[in-house]
């Protein structure tokens, strides 16, 4: 089948982490041909960098959609409006004239709260004779599911772009991974996690050693390195290959999940506290086979305490980790967001 995806991207990358992530599922493992709009091709053209070319996804301006138009070709069969972004007004007229009309799928943002369940899969009616849905993502059973491709594979070589990186890091020192937003006391937490008397080497994703005003901090026992932007497969391999990682957005929320190792998520701010309720939402279920001196010491981290306060506890953090891991790979076993939202389709 057709399908167009519009990516707006509001702000960071993770609008188009998704969304090219999203397609490429649908093209390699469900053979569908995709046409991904997207109104900022740069930063999506950054996260494609490297990935093999995938003849079935054809990335195109947002403007691009208008001129289908005026060709007349028939529409896709679906249409996914990623984070309910607008579709372009000429592109929609050109739907709703057509005789054969496509599904229109709002693709919203990821939440582990039990209310998306009730919400997931309703229609979202529409003045113009089309068809809506909404399709949440979700860590339940009859949500949308979650994107895992693709899965990671632990023994693929180091990508290119690591390289240079990985001869900075040395032998037997511990990694820990940063990519957070700029309100993250970071600065704080690396000072305090200098004092546990571990050596680590830091990486910090691009950008980040800037936006955290590090660039001239010294610790004795942190090596801090700063990355470049790198390929999104890339990101993902960096976050496998870490000891620890501290991740934000939703993207890589899940990718470091999969990654199997302890992680501070740092969640995209909203200004009424709403995030620390999807925050909640999320450790409640990742926390629930846990016992109750482990689930303090990860709530403590997820709020920033000192890594004196939860440190110890790391290797019973890995396992919990490790065995979250293969809960979600289990319960995404039916393909996930991508395999659901072709079934929800049909
Ligand atoms: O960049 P983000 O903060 O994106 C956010 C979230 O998507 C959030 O839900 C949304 O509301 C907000 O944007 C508008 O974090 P996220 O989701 O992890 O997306 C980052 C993507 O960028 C992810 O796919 C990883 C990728 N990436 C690379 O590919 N290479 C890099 O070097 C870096 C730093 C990131």
């Amino acid at each position: 089948m057709r399908r167009d995806i519009f990516c707006q991207i509001v702000d960071n990358y993770g609008d188009a982490g998704v969304c090219w992530r999203l397609a490429r599922s649908l093209a390699t493992q469900h053979q569908q041909n995709i046409r991904l709009f997207c109104d900022d091709l740069h930063t999506l053209k950054l996260l494609m960098m490297g990935s093999c070319d995938i003849s079935t996804i054809e990335v195109l301006p947002w403007e691009a959609s208008y001129a289908n138009v005026r060709h007349g070709l028939e529409p896709p069969d679906v249409v996914i409006q990623a984070f309910s972004c607008e579709l372009p007004e000429r592109y929609l007229h050109h739907l709703i004239i057509a005789p054969h009309k496509p599904i229109l799928i709002h693709l919203e943002y990821l939440s582990a709260e039990p209310w998306v369940v009730d919400f997931h899969g309703k229609p979202s009616p529409q003045n113009n004779g089309l068809q809506k849905y909404f399709f949440f993502p979700g860590f339940q059973n009859d949500t949308g599911g979650l994107l895992l491709d693709p899965i990671p594979n632990q023994a693929i070589p180091c990508p290119t772009s690591l390289l240079p990186i990985w001869k900075q890091c040395r032998q037997g020192i511990q990694k820990i991974s940063i990519f957070s937003y700029p309100g993250a006391p970071i600065k704080e937490w690396l000072a305090q996690l200098n004092q546990l008397g571990l050596e680590f080497d830091i990486l910090l994703a691009f950008g980040n050693a800037q936006l955290l005003n590090l660039q001239n901090q010294q610790w004795r026992n942190l090596q801090l390195i700063s990355l470049p932007f790198i390929p999104q497969d890339d990101f993902d391999y960096l976050l496998s290959q870490s000891d620890f990682n501290i991740v934000r957005g939703e993207d890589s929320f899940i990718r470091a999940q999969l990654a199997g190792k302890p992680f501070v998520w740092n969640i995209y701010p909203q200004e009424d506290g709403a995030h620390l309720v999807k925050l909640n939402a999320f450790l409640d279920l990742y926390l629930a086979g846990a016992s109750p001196e482990l689930q303090a010491k990860v709530n403590d981290a997820m709020a920033w305490a000192s890594p004196k306060q939860w440190w110890p506890a790391l290797s019973q953090w890995d396992a919990l980790a490790k065995n979250w891991r293969s809960q979600l790979i289990q319960n995404q076993a039916d393909g996930g967001l991508a395999a659901r939202l072709l079934r929800f389709v049909s």
